[in-house]
C-alpha cells in the first residue's frame, strides 16, 4: 500500500490556489488511487513561523481540517491529524536539522523572497522550516507528496535530507516523489498575476478565499487584473492575468485551456470574467455547505482524534528507529 502525504498551514484564510493546487489534487488523488492510505495534516508548527494571532490561529486550524472533508476527502482512507498533536514532527525536525547544511537553507527560494524584504521579524524558524517539513514526510514513510509548485524545492531538499541519512546511519527513510499538478500548480494573485496567490497577502483583493460569499467572490473576479490586448488566450509572458483566469477556469471545469480559448474567441474579457466569477462561485458554494455541517457536528474531533492515535503510534515507533541508528539514548 502507497502512502501519500500533505499538509496545509493554517496562516490565514484557505485560498483558491490551495484548494486547486492542493486539496481538490488529494481528493481527485485519492478518487484514482483505491490502494493508497492519506495522511493529510493541518500544519499548524509551520503557521506559527510567523506571529499568529491566538483566536486566528485555533480557527485557521479547524477550518483547514474541516475543509479537507468538505472538499472530498474520504475519512476511511486518510488519516487526518493536527501537527502540533504529535511531537515527533518537532524532534524528527531537530535532528534532520543537524543534517542540513545552513548553505541548503540558504538557497531555498520562499525564504529568499521573504528575506529579499529585509524584514527584520523573520524567525529563525521560517529558516529552519524546510527541514520540519522534511521531518513531516521523512516520519510516515511518504511514498509520494501532492504539492504545488512552490513546494518543489522544499521537496527535493527533503529527499536529499533523506538520501544524506541513509548514506550516514543506513535504511533510515524512503525517499519521497512529489506529485505536482500539470495544470494549476501555481494560481496568481488576482491583483498582481507576477505573484504567487497567498492566504496570508496583507490585502485581501489579490485572493478568493474560499470563505468568501458570493458577491466578494463575483467582485474580485471581475476585477482582477488583466491587460489592453483585448483576446483571451494563453500567454503568461504577455497576458499573466488572463492566462491565470484561464488556468482556474480550465481546473474548475475540467475544460481545456484551448476549448476554452476557443469559446471566448471573439468575445471580449468581460463576458469571461462573468462566465468564471460563476464558476467559481458555484464551485464554493456546496464546498461551504458541506463545511458548515462537517463542523457543526462532533464528527470532526472524532476524525481528527482518530487521526492522531494512528499517526501517533506510527511517528513513536519511527522516531524510536532513527535515535537508535544515530547512536542516540542507551539501547543498541
Ligand atoms: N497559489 C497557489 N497555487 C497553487 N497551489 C498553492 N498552494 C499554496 N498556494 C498556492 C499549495 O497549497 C498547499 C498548502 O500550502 P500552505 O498553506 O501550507 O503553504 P503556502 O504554499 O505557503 O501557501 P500560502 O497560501 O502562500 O500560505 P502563506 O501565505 O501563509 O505563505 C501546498 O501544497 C502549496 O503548494
Amino acid at each position: 500500500m502507497k502512502t501519500i502525504l500533505s499538509g496545509i498551514k493554517p496562516s490565514g484564510s484557505l485560498t483558491l490556489g490551495n484548494y486547486i493546487g492542493a486539496i481538490k489534487q488529494f481528493v481527485q488523488l485519492q478518487q484514482h488511487m483505491d490502494d493508497a492510505i492519506f495522511y493529510l495534516f493541518v500544519a499548524d508548527l509551520h503557521a506559527i513561523t510567523v506571529e499568529q494571532k491566538k483566536s486566528d490561529l485555533l480557527t485557521a486550524i479547524r477550518q483547514v481540517a474541516g475543509m479537507y472533508l468538505a472538499a472530498g476527502l474520504d475519512p476511511a482512507k486518510t488519516v487526518l491529524f493536527i501537527q502540533s498533536e504529535i511531537p515527533q514532527h518537532a524532534e524528527l525536525g531537530y535532528l534532520l536539522q543537524c543534517n542540513t547544511y545552513m548553505g541548503e537553507l540558504e538557497r531555498m527560494t520562499q525564504y529568499k523572497d521573504k528575506n529579499r524584504k529585509q524584514d527584520t521579524s523573520l524567525t529563525s524558524a521560517l529558516f529552519t522550516y524546510p527541514a520540519l517539513m522534511a521531518a513531516d514526510i521523512l516520519l510516515y514513510d511518504a511514498d509520494y507528496v501532492p504539492v504545488g509548485d512552490d513546494q518543489k524545492q522544499h521537496l527535493e531538499l527533503a529527499r536529499d535530507i533523506a538520501i544524506r541519512m541513509n548514506h550516514r546511519y543506513g535504511d533510515c527513510f524512503k525517499v519521497p516523489e512529489p506529485i505536482i499538478p500539470e495544470v494549476g500548480a501555481r494560481i496568481m494573485d488576482l491583483q498582481n498575476p507576477g505573484k504567487k496567490m497567498s492566504k496570508s497577502d496583507e490585502s485581501d483583493k489579490g485572493y478568493v478565499s474560499l470563505f468568501d460569499d458570493e458577491a466578494t467572490i463575483i467582485k474580485k473576479i471581475k476585477s482582477a487584473v488583466t491587460d489592453s490586448i483585448g483576446i483571451v488566450q494563453f500567454d503568461p509572458v504577455h497576458q499573466p492575468g488572463v492566462s491565470n483566469l484561464l488556468t482556474i477556469y480550465a481546473t474548475l471545469t475540467e475544460l481545456s485551456i484551448q476549448d476554452i480559448c476557443a469559446k471566448y474567441e471573439s468575445k471580449g474579457y468581460k463576458e469571461f470574467k462573468e462566465d468564471l466569477a460563476h464558476i467559481v462561485a458555484s464551485t464554493l458554494k456546496p464546498l461551504k455547505a458541506r463545511y458548515d455541517a462537517i463542523t457543526s457536528s462532533s464528527e470532526l474531533d472524532r476524525i481528527l482524534d482518530e487521526g492522531r492515535e494512528i499517526a501517533s503510534a506510527y511517528a513513536q515507533k519511527k522516531l524510536r528507529k532513527i535515535k537508535q541508528k544515530i547512536g542516540l539514548g542507551r539501547k543498541k
